[in-house]
């Protein structure tokens, strides 16, 4: 691809930040409680703005509900317009209250279950308010212990809640995509309801095109090929979006490309390859082959909008080197069976430094070349650490 071509893309690039990435976090030994911290989604809003400001393609926060939950959902979407991002995906929770302990759409409780089902239907209708385009579906729900519960009855519930959620999508939020979120273990240990893409994916298939598989790169077992994942399905058009973030261990929710940046950089080859970097066909969603990039990290340690603005870059810099693949040599030496040299070709543009490239995307776009640095000369940190005083601190309740 050439090289305007390359900068191009780069700068139409869209990648969202959470809302709950701004409030304290941790683990569930400690929340360390940082300086500044919002009390509440407009202040969520107002720092993830700065993200997108200093970066220039991060226009949408997701919001988590309860976490931000508001009185007027309208005036919170007019607020985020007012500082120049817009409400993305809504993400329920429903794994935060005493009654599901045994699940949510998947508890034996007919009453819980119909609480959760409400619960998502609730979301809907703030996504049509908000204008989000994407209900982010992720579910706690599992057993552990062998016998516990049915499997087969469990999945009978899920089909059934995800099937009443997504009729109301189709009524009263047309542009909306539900994402089906999986992930192998924890809370539960020994079935997750959801544990893997080929489960989201079953019950994708059983809603309609509209529901489509939430990769979150966090969620896998040690070792497991996520651009393999990646691959199949964008190849059924069934690949949502992504949910950022990197794993030493389990779900560590620390920042994209910071543990492996090479498996980073071979996701985003896979999407570069089925030309899935942005939307293909604007306006139209039913011909939108492209993902959701969106990050869902915590920052226990460091600070919280350098650490998104540091995460929205390295998602930037593996998308660069993955758009840097010579796609015609590839193919060639791939059709001549020259292992060595498609291997080559490959790893030649994952050691490009794709530095300068972005830098001159941000200075094409009216922007400063060091995001971290410019946001650092604002003023913006110490401006909330004075002004954020009393109230209770956005966090984790741990
Ligand atoms: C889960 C999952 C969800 C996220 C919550 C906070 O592990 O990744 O996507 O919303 O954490
Ligand atoms: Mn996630
Ligand atoms: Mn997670």
């Amino acid at each position: 691809m050439e090289a305007d071509q390359i900068r191009k893309l780069l700068a139409r690039q869209h990648i969202e930040t959470p809302s709950w990435a701004y409030a304290n976090s941790g683990t569930r030994f400690k929340v360390f409680n940082q300086q500044g911290i919002p009390r509440d989604a407009y202040e969520k809003i107002a720092d993830a703005a700065q993200v997108h400001r200093y970066t220039g393609v991060a226009p949408t926060v997701a919001i988590h509900i309860p976490w931000d939950t508001v009185d007027d959902y309208a005036d919170l979407a007019r607020f985020a317009r007012d500082e120049g991002v817009a409400i993305g995906a809504v993400n329920p929770n429903t794994f935060q209250e005493d009654d599901y302990r045994l699940g949510s759409v998947c508890n034996p409780d007919p009453k819980i279950r119909r609480k959760a089902i409400d619960h998502l239907i609730e979301c809907v209708h703030i996504g049509a308010e908000t204008g989000s385009k994407q209900l982010s579906l992720w579910f706690a729900d599992g057993t552990n212990y062998p016998g516990q519960d049915s499997i087969r009855d469990r999945q009978d519930r899920m089909a059934d809640a995800l099937a009443q959620t997504y009729q109301v999508m189709t009524d009263v939020a047309p542009e909306m995509t539900m994402l089906v979120e999986y992930k192998f273990f924890e809370p539960a240990f020994y079935t997750m309801d959801l544990p893997d893409w080929g489960t989201s994916l079953l019950h994708c298939l059983h809603l309609g095109e509209r529901a489509k598989v939430l990769v979150d790169t966090g969620h896998h077992a040690p070792g497991t090929n996520i651009e393999m994942i990646v691959a199949l399905l964008l190849r059924e058009g069934r690949l949502g979006g992504f949910h950022f973030n990197s794993r030493f261990y389990a779900d560590d929710d620390l920042i994209v490309g910071a543990a492996d940046p090479f498996a980073l950089f071979r996701i985003m080859l896979e999407i570069v390859q089925a030309g899935a970097v942005v939307p293909s066909a604007e306006g139209d969603p039913a011909a939108d082959n492209s993902v959701a990039f969106m990050l869902d990290q915590g920052h226990n340690l460091e600070p919280k909008i350098p650490g998104e603005i540091r995460s929205v870059m390295n998602v930037q810099e593996a998308t660069a080197k993955a758009l840097s693949v010579d796609l015609d040599a590839l193919g060639t030496a791939r059709q001549a069976g020259d292992v060595l040299g498609a291997n080559g070709i490959v790893m030649d543009a994952y050691n490009t430094d794709v530095r300068p490239l972005l830098e001159q995307v941000r200075t094409d776009m009216g922007l400063a070349p060091d995001p971290l640095a410019a946001y650092a000369a604002s003023g913006y940190q110490q401006k909330i650490i004075e002004e954020r005083v009393g109230g209770t601190a956005a966090g984790w309740g741990a």
